[in-house]
């Protein structure tokens, strides 16, 4: 389900009304607006954005979501590829590379718990950037993510951001 040009612009003029974006020397900034593939019908409602910011090896990666069940935790993540009709395109979760934290800090979680309304917001930093082509996606998914082997369930949607690029 890819968006149209259109509403994208649209979506991109809104953000820079933000101040948060405001333009510090050598700030990389990302973004993604979708979903770009929707895997389960009941969801074919979701909206999705991804910002994600970088500078001086610190990465601040923002999802919002509307359009989901009410009250809930979904788990999701940043995934190493792009977007695609099959689930599985999105590939596994990106683990930065020579990292030796916890899954969740080797990893970038962006678990969100939804309000009355359906909508939900996460917001994760870490303590590096993405390498161009090292990331492509972020897949929000059934569940709530498992702390100890980071499954959080079925695909449910997928957005494609061009990390780091
Ligand atoms: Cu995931």
């Amino acid at each position: 389900m890819r968006r149209t040009m259109t509403l994208a612009l649209t979506g991109a003029g809104v953000l820079l009304a933000v101040p948060v974006v405001a333009a510090a020397d050598r700030m990389m900034v990302d973004h993604g607006h979708g979903p770009d593939a929707v895997h389960d019908t009941a969801y074919s409602a979701v909206t999705t954005q991804v910002h994600s910011w970088s500078k001086d090896d610190s990465t601040r990666v923002r999802l919002m979501a509307e359009g989901l069940p009410p009250n809930r935790t979904f788990g999701a993540h940043v995934h190493t590829g792009l977007c695609g009709t099959d689930p599985l395109a999105s590939g596994g979760h990106y683990q930065h590379p020579g990292h030796t934290g916890t899954l969740e800090q080797r990893e970038v979680w962006l678990d969100i718990t939804t309000d009355a309304d359906g909508r939900g917001v996460a917001t994760r930093t870490v303590g590096w950037e993405f390498a161009p082509g090292t990331a492509g996606s972020v897949v929000i998914h059934a569940n709530p993510t498992n702390p100890t082997n980071g499954g959080a369930g079925a695909r449910l949607a997928c957005t494609t951001v061009a990390f780091g690029e």
